[in-house]
């Protein structure tokens, strides 16, 4: 299906793609990892509003998906896709993707979250007053990086995530399929040739990526209902885009 250099130039394309757009090199957030939020930031953050904590972490959330997007943009093939299509990939992938990037900037070793420069327990985020949404982002990255998965298993893994054929609603979902499979390919002769194929069988299951995204989005419809104007006029038409 695919020559030796075409799968050479997917790879290059699905690494150069992720590293160009990762916002955050991964050397800073390691320098980084030791900076934590003092006690007294802490609490001054926790005792905030929720309605204004949401605000910002959803634009904060909306730069990082900005830079998804543009990661989206640079994969080969895909703007290719029809532009509905690329929509319904980006609704749908977004959310996961970022969920896989946050672990670029998760400290396993504490777990803490990189938040506004510098690293943040899950406690900080009290106010937003979605707990399980939050805990269940921290057990993620928890057992993604317990995975090791290199800059190069990252991109990939966020590749085939975005491209998901499964999806309703594609109009070419053959195209995707396509994209798909060679994309597939080129993760396998990665893994092959690093010895590190048994990753594979262990990689978070699609199911657990889509139920935080689902939550995620009940969470915003509780916030919706209770502050409605303040998601309306406040938030980023981006988040507002994709997500209501
Ligand atoms: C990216 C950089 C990045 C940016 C923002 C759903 C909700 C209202 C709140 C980071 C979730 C709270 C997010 C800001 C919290 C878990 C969110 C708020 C990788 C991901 C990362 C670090 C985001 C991780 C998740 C954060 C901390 O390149």
């Amino acid at each position: 299906m695919l020559s030796a250099t075409e799968l050479e130039l997917l790879m290059q394309n699905v690494v150069f793609a992720h590293q160009e757009t990762c916002q955050f090199r991964q050397e800073n957030l390691q320098i980084l990892r030791w900076e934590t939020f003092t006690p007294e930031e802490m609490q001054s953050l926790q005792q905030k509003p929720m309605d204004q904590m949401w605000e910002r972490c959803v634009c904060h959330i909306t730069d990082a998906i900005q830079y998804i997007v543009e990661f989206a943009k640079r994969l080969s093939g895909f703007m290719d896709l029809n532009p509905n299509d690329q929509i319904v990939l980006l609704k749908a992938g977004a959310m996961e993707l970022l969920l896989i990037r946050m672990s670029r900037a998760f400290n396993w070793y504490n777990s803490t979250v990189f938040f506004e420069g510098k690293y943040a327990q899950l406690e900080l985020f009290h106010s937003l007053g979605c707990h399980d949404l939050i805990s269940s982002m921290f057990e993620f990255c928890q057992s993604l990086c317990a995975l090791n998965l290199s800059e190069h298993e990252m991109a990939f893994f966020s590749a085939m995530t975005l491209l998901d054929p499964s999806l309703h609603w594609l109009q070419e979902r053959h195209k995707v399929d396509t994209l798909y499979r060679k994309i597939h390919l080129a993760f396998r002769n990665l893994l092959q040739r690093t010895h590190r194929e048994f990753i594979l069988t262990k990689l978070p299951e699609k199911e657990k990526l889509s139920s935080i995204c689902q939550l995620h989005l009940e969470k915003l419809n509780i916030f919706r209902q209770m502050y409605p104007s303040i998601a309306w006029e406040r938030f980023p038409p981006l988040y507002k885009e994709l997500f209501i």
